[in-house]
């Protein structure tokens, strides 16, 4: 054997040990036990109250239980969206969606740099996003469980997040608005997602003086068509309607006795420009000078037939629908509404619209059949300076409640006629009756609260229990963290008389504005991609690689790998290429196995991915740097996992190769295969044992189970794969490849043994039965 390397004989023998610690940790299971503890001594301890054990009872989910409901957070400046479970408050995931995000390696592979790509503006990467509004998609009116929107406020766009695999697929830059507000929401069938202009600006992007605000200045609303087939937004259907310059906010479609109608509201309906720095006054007063502002109410059924007439225009290619034929079309309407509102909320049997004034102490409910019963009579008090009819406020009213200082947003109840208002200066969510007009309940939450949701809190069929209070500021809330606090979360139970406060969770990142929470049996994400797949297009990738596929194809100075990751080897395990060589690497992650991610990094060029199972990926990087640099997998991903490693060789531009450098060959021999195959054979005792346990038991009653063993026995057939591949070898006296085969088939049994090893955890758990066979 030569030099300082290892023997292939030492290095395997390093391997074995691994093999053999591990089947011992299989088989062992003992845990310590302490001092007992009773319920009394651990309350009299920690100093809790019967009614904290109440809440703590209702909140808390034992080990491998899942959440009722599944909440989406927007993450504000973060530009992410944060996932947690209802009742438990517990993290489950942050979705990358307006910047990069190395974990999900979201902007630092080829395919998700594409998705970002798409929000550039103005030929400008834009590094983040002000995420407001998370919107579910609907089906007749309820959540289906398919995909998420959600708007960029400072940016004026909206993403796509599929819930197959809660992935961003696609960012769509408003052609028309400088800024947004009132979006994400779809419509009942998802026909489309909304997004209403906040400060107005020249549409299109253009220069206009402030003097020239009340003609040149516009809000307006966009309808972007999704094309559910695509899973995409569709720009070249979707369209604008321009509005006036009143500073559009919150929007809501119609749904059910109003569909085919949306809703926005508008606080600074004064057209104020500001300018305290030329002796005029400040915004905040001359945008709340008026006592009302505008509701526009939106006929966006019938918008679709005027632009399909042709009667829109094209802004920077965009078809907008402007005012004089919105009023001539008679497909906007005004209803004066309560000073600076916020929150727009249609009652789940679509006949209410809730409407909030941040300066009104009066939550407004106005009645979609008197709305029509006007606009059909023709029935206005005038018209707005742009020709836009005016509905008279009491003639559209049906009833107006007192609910407390600062009401902003409203959500639903499973109990008819029910909803919920947050109040943001008194800092409290109130309970009351929209068809009656009456307060019912008032909960004190601990400061500032802006959105709150219920479950499904939005959709023709609220399904209640739940209400999350989304409060502005933690401030003593927590444990210090120094000035920048985190948001606070508060769950309330609202499936008794009086509400009742559950739990405080700590949000720390970015400000949320709004949730959607869904019921968690409606999600149906994938747990593998089919092998090769773009995820960020769903298609299959050109560069998919198989085992024994793998190459590195050089085309001048383009050199391109075709690579897999499977445990414990990245293949290739050298790539050497040429200072100033361009560089991409595709790699596929072969695996099926449940969350057998791979990572890859290629240590000082910025080069980093994650590849789930099944999925292909590609990094692209100038070799510019000559050098040795090692790459790796950065998910611990087996017990091998430190011996996934590769290395990139950059050889210096005019470097000559000696006589010596060439690697010997190092080939395994019978008595490596023997003792692999020794190690294998140990292991298949230990699934065996496993096998046996869990089929005496009546493991088909869970469905958790089910879907382990049916993890298990694909990994275990992979395993007979590679065994038959390694006896063949074997026989042929092909040590060194049978070697290698019995290694993958040993890597295949540990996966099995180890989803085996879960599966009879749980049902022990659980108390499993013991069946009779
Ligand atoms: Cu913060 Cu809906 Cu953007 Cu209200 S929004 S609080
Ligand atoms: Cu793959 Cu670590």
């Amino acid at each position: 054997m030569t030099g300082r390397r290892p023997s292939v004989a030492a290095r395997a023998a390093g391997w074995f040990a691994i093999s053999a610690a591990l089947v011992a940790a299989l088989v062992a299971a003992a845990p310590a036990a302490w001092a007992k503890e009773t319920l009394q001594s651990v309350m009299k301890r920690r100093g809790l109250t019967q009614q904290n054990l109440l809440a703590a009872a209702k909140t808390y989910v034992p080990t491998g239980g899942r959440d009722e409901f599944v909440a989406f957070s927007s993450g504000g400046q973060s530009g992410m969206v944060i996932v947690y479970g209802i009742p438990s408050m517990r993290i489950l995931k942050y979705i990358a969606v307006f910047n990069p995000e190395p974990w999900q390696a979201y902007g630092f592979d080829d395919e998700s740099k594409a998705v970002l790509a798409q929000g550039r503006m103005d030929g400008r990467d834009i590094t983040w996003g002000d995420t407001h509004h998370p919107a579910l998609s609907e089906t007749n009116g309820d959540y289906d469980g398919q995909y998420l929107f959600i708007n960029d406020k400072a940016n004026p766009r909206i993403a796509v997040i599929d819930l197959h695999d809660f992935e961003t697929k696609q960012i769509v830059v408003s052609p028309v608005f400088q800024s947004e507000h009132g979006g994400a929401f779809a419509s009942e069938n998802t026909e489309y997602v909304m997004e209403a202009v906040q400060y107005a600006a020249p549409l299109g992007g253009e220069y206009a003086p402030l003097e020239q605000f009340n003609e040149k200045y516009r809000g307006g609303v966009t309808y972007w068509k999704f094309d559910r087939e695509a899973g995409r937004l569709d720009p070249e259907r979707s369209f604008s309607i321009e509005l006036p310059p009143y500073s559009q906010d919150l929007s809501d479609f119609g749904k059910l006795a109003s569909s085919g109608w949306s809703f926005t509201n508008s606080f600074c309906s004064e057209r104020y420009v500001g300018g305290i720095e030329r002796g005029r006054p400040p915004f905040e007063a001359g945008c709340s000078a008026k006592d009302t502002d505008y509701l526009h109410v939106i006929n966006w059924r019938k918008a679709v037939k005027v632009v399909q007439d042709g009667k829109a225009v094209e802004i920077n290619g965009h078809k907008v629908i402007m005012m004089d034929t919105a009023a001539k079309e008679g497909l906007v309407y005004l209803i004066p509404e309560p000073k600076s509102p916020h929150g727009v909320d249609v009652t789940p049997d679509g006949r209410y619209i809730v409407v909030s004034g941040k300066l009104d102490s009066h939550t407004f409910v106005y009645s979609f059949d008197k709305i029509q019963k006007a606009i059909a009579a023709g029935d206005f008090a005038g018209k707005d300076p742009y020709g836009l009819p005016i509905i008279d406020m009491k003639k559209a009213l049906h009833t107006q409640v007192p609910l407390g200082l600062g009401p902003l947003h409203t959500q639903f109840d499973s109990k008819k006629g029910i909803a919920y208002t947050s109040l943001y200066v008194d800092s409290m969510a109130a309970r009351w009756d929209y068809v009656n007009g009456k307060l019912l309940d008032r909960i004190p939450i601990h400061y500032n609260i802006g959105h709150l949701v219920t479950m499904h809190g939005d959709t023709v069929k609220p399904r209640g229990k739940y209400l999350v209070a989304l409060n502005k500021l933690a401030i003593d809330r927590f444990n210090p963290v120094g000035p920048l606090h985190p948001q606070n979360h508060q769950l309330i139970d609202i499936s008794n008389d009086k509400m009742a406060l559950l739990y405080d969770m700590p949000l720390p990142l970015g400000e949320p504005h709004y949730v959607v929470a869904i019921d968690a049996g409606l999600l149906k994400p994938a747990v593998r991609y089919k092998v090769g797949t773009n995820t960020r297009t769903g298609k299959i990738s050109p560069a998919k690689t198989r085992a024994g596929e793998e190459k590195i194809v050089r085309d001048g100075k383009q050199v391109t790998v075709y690579g897999t990751l499977i445990r414990s080897h990245i293949t290739p395990e050298i790539i050497e290429v040429n200072e100033g060589d361009s560089v991409t690497i595709h790699l596929t992650n072969l695996e099926r196995a449940e969350d057998q991610t791979h990572g890859f990094t290629i240590s000082k060029y910025n080069v980093n991915g994650s590849w789930e199972p099944g999925k292909t990926a590609s990094v692209s990087f100038v070799a510019d740097v000559p050098g040795v640099f090692p790459y790796y997998c950065t998910e611990f991903c087996s017990a091998l996992h430190l011996e996934m490693q590769g290395y990139l060789l950059v050889k210096p531009t005019g470097y000559k190769s000696k006589v010596g450098e060439l690697m010997p060959k190092e080939e395994y021999t019978q008595a490596d295969y023997d003792k692999q195959v020794k190690t294998n054979v140990e292991t298949q005792a230990v699934i065996d044992e496993v096998v046996a346990f869990i089929t005496s038991r009546n493991y088909k009653d869970y469905p958790d189970v089910v879907a382990l063993v049916e993890d298990a026995t694909d990994q275990l057939g992979r395993a007979e794969d590679a065994k038959a591949k390694a006896e063949e070898e074997a026989a042929k006296g092909n040590w060194h490849s049978a070697t290698l085969w019995a290694g993958q088939w040993w890597q295949y049994q540990v996966k099995a043994a180890d989803i085996g090893l879960r599966a009879k955890t749980y049902l022990e758990q659980q108390g499993a039965r013991q069946v009779r066979k």
